[in-house]
């Protein structure tokens, strides 16, 4: 049933307006409007599988540390926008919220057009929209990027996912295996050789065209990690040294978070105007 954005799901998240889908087996995922940002999912009778960090700025006033920041239409410092580019630090509008217990399923969508505020930075019309559906065990997250210009542009783009774990040196990644990659910090391009990753320092890998999904494994729970459309994955954790460096988040908060981002960084997306991009991303919990 479609239904327009109702009182009940519209709610007050420490002072940030935020969204609040919820299914009867208890499953509820919070969305902020403020660059329609993911801040929360648990999936029914199950811990929480998003990490924002305790320090996380909520005014609104800069990028939310935590939940599932949206990239675009620039990752990290690879062109001349500020870091990430400017739709995890906008407003977003919330178009819809469906909803349909028999199926039991509930979604939002968010949408952010061009303005003169990113026509300063980036002189391209354009519409995104970002999709959250929530399902029993399961979040699909799916950007839609649509050229509303005359010209053709380029962009960059990521679902920058900061999964909560227990202890992030207990976790195993499977699914990169023989990936090729390119590591962040020294500049080195690599082939993951391990049959899985494990994390025990700063990593900061792009790891390019990936082959299969992948598993998050921790003890007593995992979780399936699918992208369509993003062919490339960051998987980011900032260490001791590096969380320390940042205001936002407390001086452990990297042993209980590791990013595990969709993104398409490698080959830039060209899109002749008028044209649709979409990418998504899927967890499931196991
Ligand atoms: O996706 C990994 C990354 O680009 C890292 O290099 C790291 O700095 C991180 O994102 C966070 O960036 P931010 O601008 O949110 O501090």
């Amino acid at each position: 049933m479609a239904m327009p954005p109702h009182m009940d799901a519209r709610i007050d998240f420490h002072g940030m307006p935020a969204c609040r889908l919820a299914l009867d087996d208890g499953s509820q995922v919070i969305m902020a409007l403020h660059g329609a940002q993911v801040l929360s999912w648990t999936p029914g009778g199950q811990a929480e599988r998003i990490y924002l960090s305790p320090d996380a700025d909520l005014s609104g006033q800069r990028p939310i540390r935590g939940g599932v920041p949206v990239i675009f239409p620039q990752f990290g410092a690879l062109g001349p926008l500020p870091r990430h580019g400017f739709a995890r630090n906008l407003a977003w509008h919330l178009e819809a919220i469906h909803s349909n217990s028999r199926e039991g399923y509930a979604s939002a969508r968010f949408s952010l057009c061009d303005s003169p505020a990113t026509r300063e930075v980036w002189p391209y019309a354009f519409r995104a929209e970002l999709t959250c559906c929530l399902s029993e065990n399961r979040l699909d997250l799916e950007l839609e990027i649509c050229n509303t210009d005359h010209r053709a542009f380029a962009f960059t783009a990521a679902l920058h996912t900061y999964l909560r774990v227990q202890e992030v040196e207990e976790c195993q990644l499977t699914g990169l295996h023989g990936q090729p990659y390119t590591d962040q910090t020294h500049g080195r391009s690599a082939r993951d050789t391990a049959p899985e990753l494990t994390v025990e320092d700063e990593i900061d890998r792009l790891y390019h065209d990936l082959e299969r999904p992948l598993l998050l494994r921790e003890p007593g729970r995992a979780l399936a990690i699918h992208m369509q459309g993003f062919p490339d994955a960051v998987i980011w954790n900032p260490w001791e040294r590096k969380c320390a460096d940042l205001d936002d988040m407390p001086p452990r908060g990297f042993r209980h978070m590791l990013c595990i981002e969709a993104a398409a960084i490698t080959r830039p997306i060209e899109l002749p105007p008028g044209q649709d991009w979409y990418g998504r991303q899927t967890l499931v919990c196991l």
